[in-house]
């Protein structure tokens, strides 16, 4: 028989809830944190990628609750966000029924799929109470002067009148234009909030050695980051009192430098520009500012640029060499002024060819046609000539250094966190903007600043958030004098910075004990750090760089006792649709999981996600994988309810048993799920063919299955006559000894009487030994020549055959 997965389903996810399975305990030494990305709740609900992590990190969390581990698996609700906000601005709503709304139908959808979330730990990061905590560490960073204002530019679109993130924003034909109506976007300097994440640079970079992450998330964030040790070096301008610094990597190429180029928004442009270049630069810096920096940086695009008309000298040759704009250096990184070495450096050889300027060779190259950049020894170049450019860079420092002509310099290629969003629906900054100029933060008893109750949000029109349009929570008196509040908001970043901290101090759904206090000190001491985090590639950078920044200043503040927060990361891989494409609405490939859980089970759907594959891969979509997903199982329900089950061993299992049980827990360990539930599948194999089954296999079979199918082994757990939930039973240890696999000598019979001998493996079922005696040469021609009445096998032992 097959069983029914929505009685068992609807059942133990029922005694689950009442029985609060799942509830966080603090009795043991031993604590597992186990962590998934927690979920934006879209009006689409859950797609079938999100049970792939889920089911993962729920398989680790059932572990070890069965290896005596305290654990924490919690989940919650990332819920600001942009598409709440631009619903409720279509349909006239208020985004905060709407993402309740959301919140509920993704909730029943995770229980319907049985993860051993504890519920009591909910959180939602647009409940006043969770963002009262997201405003007191802005404070926090803000005394610490982390967070500043600062004139950022943003991308401003005059005809919509508001600003765009970018996203929201495409590049056509190299200028920016708003997705939507295609009209022109220019960069705009606004009052935004920063946070200095960029003081936190090195050890970010640092922190990151003693992570156990995947290689590549942790190159995305180095290069993110963006490390450069180089030499700021000055060179004069001719007849003028102007120096220009140049930021550089390769001082060693300082003979072959002709010309030195600026960025258009250099603050001494205009200072060197001579009166016959003024029109055409300004014209130049004028376009510039609808160019994207992504676009700038284009290599496939011709360079452009004009001339200052100004010559600066190369401090070493002291030759004149003209200075230009070009929209090919970028405004904010190193001094925004470069010395071009045509010969080496691709880019400024483009620029070169271009407007005909010298191109001068300063290493050995294998052509004079195109830039060279490799490792060959030093030409052209004096007192460098034939070093290594390793060691003429050394050389060439020493020697600009003890000119002071230059200095050493690292460069980062991070910026800032511009952390300003134009939005209503975010959290409120904690602070007031006073009439002498001077910032108020709101006192600690009065936070947090709530959003204002309003019926529906209107666009303000004029670039600022919809906020300032509610113009009696905008304008407020202060201690006795008028203020304004900060009509922007966080983005949506914020809220998820601190949310792994959330969830160990709060004491039910969306209550938290203080973040400064004792008692959260010593929890984050017990469950610090996150012990395993699941979630998409597509955070390498932002949050998981964003996090660890927040969580670096709690460590500074003594917060939070250790430095980093995520110990171990894996990203689960996507799921393609079932002809290898990404799915997506418009493709009409995508797979809903609540009809995968009715037609076939939520144990299934775990079981099916688990075994497509490693679990960092891309897969596609399988229907007839989920079909043979099912079928399994229905053959493990009849393995256990059909079986003849005994209490006495009698060894045929004892090595498929306990090789099972090694096996699939070493390969949990390492996360293997695949291969583990292959495992699972030749145990079934070899009880099917056994003729009874020793009841300790059986049970600890029923337990190493529980964490991928929790709902059917609930049920078989049962069924062998068992009343508590499997979750805090022991997981099975295996006997070392039975998995060395022995020989021994089965004598093969045929009429009672002694006719050969097999030499097989302890433990080798019946009807391979019935097989391996039939093909024994004596024995075969025997068979051939008479008929069979009888077979009789027992294992390890004997077989015997009658015959007529
Ligand atoms: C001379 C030179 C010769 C350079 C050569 C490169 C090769 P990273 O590693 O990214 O730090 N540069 C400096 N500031 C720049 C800016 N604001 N915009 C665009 N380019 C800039 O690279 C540093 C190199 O990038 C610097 O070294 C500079 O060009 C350029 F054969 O100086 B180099």
């Amino acid at each position: 028989m097959n069983f029914s997965h929505k009685a068992i389903e609807k059942k133990w996810q029922k005694y689950w809830a009442e029985n609060n399975t799942f509830i966080t305990t603090n009795k043991n030494d031993k604590k597992a944190y186990i962590l998934d990305m927690f979920p934006y709740p879209s009006g689409s609900g859950l797609h079938v990628g999100h049970p792939r992590g889920y089911t993962a990190t729920d398989i680790v969390a059932r572990l070890r609750r069965m290896q005596g581990f305290d654990v924490l698996h919690p989940i919650g609700w990332d819920a600001f966000g942009l598409p709440a906000e631009q619903y409720a601005l279509k349909t006239g709503n208020n985004p905060v029924d709407f993402t309740k709304k959301n919140i509920a139908i993704f909730k029943t959808q995770l229980q319907k799929l049985g993860f051993s979330f504890d519920y009591n730990k909910e959180i939602d990061t647009s409940n006043p109470n969770y963002y009262k905590i997201t405003q007191w560490i802005f404070q926090k960073l803000f005394e610490r002067g982390l967070a500043e204002t600062r004139e950022a530019d943003v991308n401003w679109c005059p005809e919509l009148g508001t600003v765009l993130a970018n996203e929201e924003v495409l590049v056509v034909k190299g200028k920016m234009v708003s997705e939507v109506g295609g009209f022109e976007v220019i960069k705009r300097p606004m009052k935004q909030w920063v946070l200095k994440i960029t003081n936190y640079a090195e050890r970010l970079l640092d922190g990151l050695n003693n992570l156990d992450w995947p290689n590549s998330v942790k190159e995305l964030q180095k290069n993110w980051i963006g490390k450069s040790k180089g030499l700021e070096i000055d060179f004069k301008i001719e007849k003028s009192s102007e120096t220009l610094t140049i930021f550089t990597t390769r001082a060693d190429t300082i003979f072959g430098v002709s010309y030195l180029v600026l960025a258009p928004e250099h603050p001494s442009v205009l200072k060197i520009t001579t009166s016959e270049n003024l029109q055409a630069v300004k014209e130049y810096i004028e376009n510039t500012k609808t160019k994207t920096d992504i676009d700038r940086q284009d290599d496939s695009k011709p360079k452009t640029g004009v001339a200052t008309g100004s010559f600066a000298i190369n401090p070493i040759t002291k030759e004149k060499i003209p200075v230009f704009i070009a929209d090919y250096v970028l405004k904010d990184y190193g001094t925004s002024a470069v010395m071009a070495v045509p010969a080496h450096d691709p880019r400024d050889w483009d620029f070169a060819t271009k407007y005909k300027l010298p191109i001068k060779f300063v290493q050995e190259s294998p052509s004079l046609e195109k830039p060279f950049v490799g490792e060959t020894v030093l030409i052209n170049s004096d007192f460098l000539n034939n070093l290594s450019p390793k060691n003429a860079l050394l050389k060439v420092t020493e020697f600009l250094i003890s000119k002071k002509l230059a200095k050493e310099k690292v460069n980062y290629k991070l910026r800032d966190w511009l952390f300003s969003r134009q939005r209503f629906y975010g959290e409120p900054f904690p602070l007031l903007f006073l009439e002498d100029g001077s910032i108020a933060l709101i006192p600690e008893d009065q936070l947090p600043v709530e959003l204002p109750k309003v019926e529906y949000i209107k666009p303000s029109g004029n670039g600022e958030s919809p906020l300032a349009n509610v113009t009696d929570w905008v304008n407020i008196q202060f201690q006795g004098s008028k203020a304004r509040r900060e009509t922007n908001t966080m983005p949506q970043w914020a809220g998820s910075c601190w949310y792994y901290l959330a969830y160990i101090i709060t004491t039910k759904p969306n209550n938290f004990l203080e973040i400064a206090s004792d008692e959260a000190f010593e929890l984050f001491k017990k469950w610090l750090p996150v012990d395993l985090y699941v979630g998409g590639q597509e955070h390498a950078v932002l949050h998981l760089l964003y996090a660890r920044f927040w969580h670096q200043v709690l460590f500074d503040m003594g917060i939070v006792p250790y430095p980093e927060p995520f110990g171990k990361l894996i990203n689960q891989g996507m799921i393609l649709g079932e002809n290898g494409e990404k799915m997506s609405k418009s493709k009409g490939n995508v797979i809903n999981p609540d009809e995968i859980v009715e037609s076939h089970g939520a144990d299934t759907l775990r079981l099916y996600e688990m075994f497509m594959g490693p679990i960092d891969a891309a897969l596609p979509w399988s229907f007839k994988g989920l079909d043979g997903s099912r079928k399994w199982l229905d053959r493990v329900y009849r393995l256990v309810t059909e079986k003849t089950i005994t209490n006495n061993n009698n060894k045929e299992l004892d090595f498929v048993y306990n090789e099972t049980v090694a096996k699939v827990s070493k390969m949990i360990e390492d996360m293997k799920y695949n291969t583990a539930i292959s495992q699972l599948m030749v145990f079934v194999n070899a009880a099917m063919k056994a003729q009874e089954i020793y009841k300790p296999y059986l049970e600890g079979f029923v337990k190493l299955l529980s964490p991928f199918t929790p709902h059917l082994a609930e049920e078989l757990w049962e069924f062998l006559g068992n009343s508590k939930t499997i979750t805090y039973e022991t997981w099975p240890s295996w006997d070392e000894n039975k998995l060395v696999q022995k020989n021994v000598t089965v004598a093969i019979q045929i009429n009672g009487k002694l006719r050969a001998t097999l030499e097989v493996l302890v433990g080798t079922t019946k009807e391979e030994l019935l097989d391996k005696a039939k093909a024994e040469k004596n024995i075969y021609s025997y068979l051939q020549e008479h008929t069979l009445v009888k077979e009789i096998a027992v294992v390890d032992k004997i077989v015997n055959f009658v015959v007529k």
